[in-house]
């Protein structure tokens, strides 16, 4: 629970990013905050800010062992052909590392060995993909939030975006989310499903599990985390892969 107060201390810190977890800490003076109400105002849709009312802070829904899918489906890139990523799978990810950059006080490198030494989360629950296919799955990994706050994002921190190591239909993907998606407690960084390490179709060596929102975010193969204050400079600039090729919207909230 400490990590959680801490972590929306940091949100409130960073200023109207953390308007939703304080709106949930029932603070009814927040039509007041100027922050807030530019949260709202600035909101891209009204089902981002229906759900950000509905509780964003609410944990997805987890499963049993006995649950599990005995086939969890590949989908997007099953594989990465990118020289160096295959170089790194043939070694085992050994001399692999994650990049934490952006707008942090402290850029850092981390090994695998690293990202499995920060206090671990395993979590049964259900991918939803938008192409109409569910499975439940395993997955193991640290907080998101534990990497961030050890590269200790600035204040004008607003979204963190994931680059990925594959190209598919030939263009990079990636994916971004807002603070309060990344410093919620079931969003990690999965290393292992279903007790052994990612296989390369689901996202190896590290992929995101960001559990309240649909398939296409959870960004597999990441290679790089970004802090950014907008979406406009990366890419396309809609915060994703599918969001600049017109077909899913940037928040994709279940
Ligand atoms: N890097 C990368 N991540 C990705 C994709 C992709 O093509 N490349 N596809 C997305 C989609 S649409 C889904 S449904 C899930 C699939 O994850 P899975 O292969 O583990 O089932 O990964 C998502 N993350
Ligand atoms: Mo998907």
């Amino acid at each position: 629970m400490s990590r959680l107060i801490l972590s929306r201390r940091k949100l409130i810190g960073a200023g109207a990013a953390g308007a939703g977890s304080l709106l949930l800490s029932g603070c009814d003076k927040l039509f007041e905050n100027p922050a807030f109400r530019q949260t709202l105002e600035g909101a891209e849709n009204l089902h981002r800010v229906t759900q950000r009312a509905l509780g964003r802070d609410a944990l997805a829904a987890e499963f049993s062992a006995a649950e599990m899918s005995p086939v969890f489906r590949a989908n997007g890139s099953r594989e990465v052909a990118d020289p160096g990523y295959r170089r790194h799978l043939a070694q085992g990810f050994a001399g692999w590392s994650l990049r934490v950059d952006g707008l942090v006080d402290r850029p850092t490198d981390l090994p695998l060995a690293a990202i499995k030494a920060f206090p671990q989360r395993t979590q049964i629950t259900r991918h939803d993909c938008v192409e109409g296919w569910s499975a439940i799955g395993q997955w193991t990994g640290p907080r998101l939030g534990a990497l961030l706050d050890l590269a200790r994002l600035h204040p004008q921190a607003r979204y963190v975006v994931f680059h990925c190591a594959d190209l598919y239909l030939g263009r990079p993907y990636y994916e971004s989310i807002d603070l309060v998606d990344a410093f919620h407690p079931q969003t990690i960084l999965a290393w292992a499903m279903n007790g052994k390490p990612l296989e390369e179709a689901h996202g190896a060596p590290l992929r995101l599990r960001v559990e309240r929102q649909l398939g296409y975010k959870h960004a597999k193969f990441v290679t790089r985390i970004e802090a950014v204050a907008a979406l406009e400079g990366i890419h396309g600039g809609k915060g994703g892969y599918w969001e600049d090729n017109g077909a899913y919207a940037w928040y994709a909230g279940i």
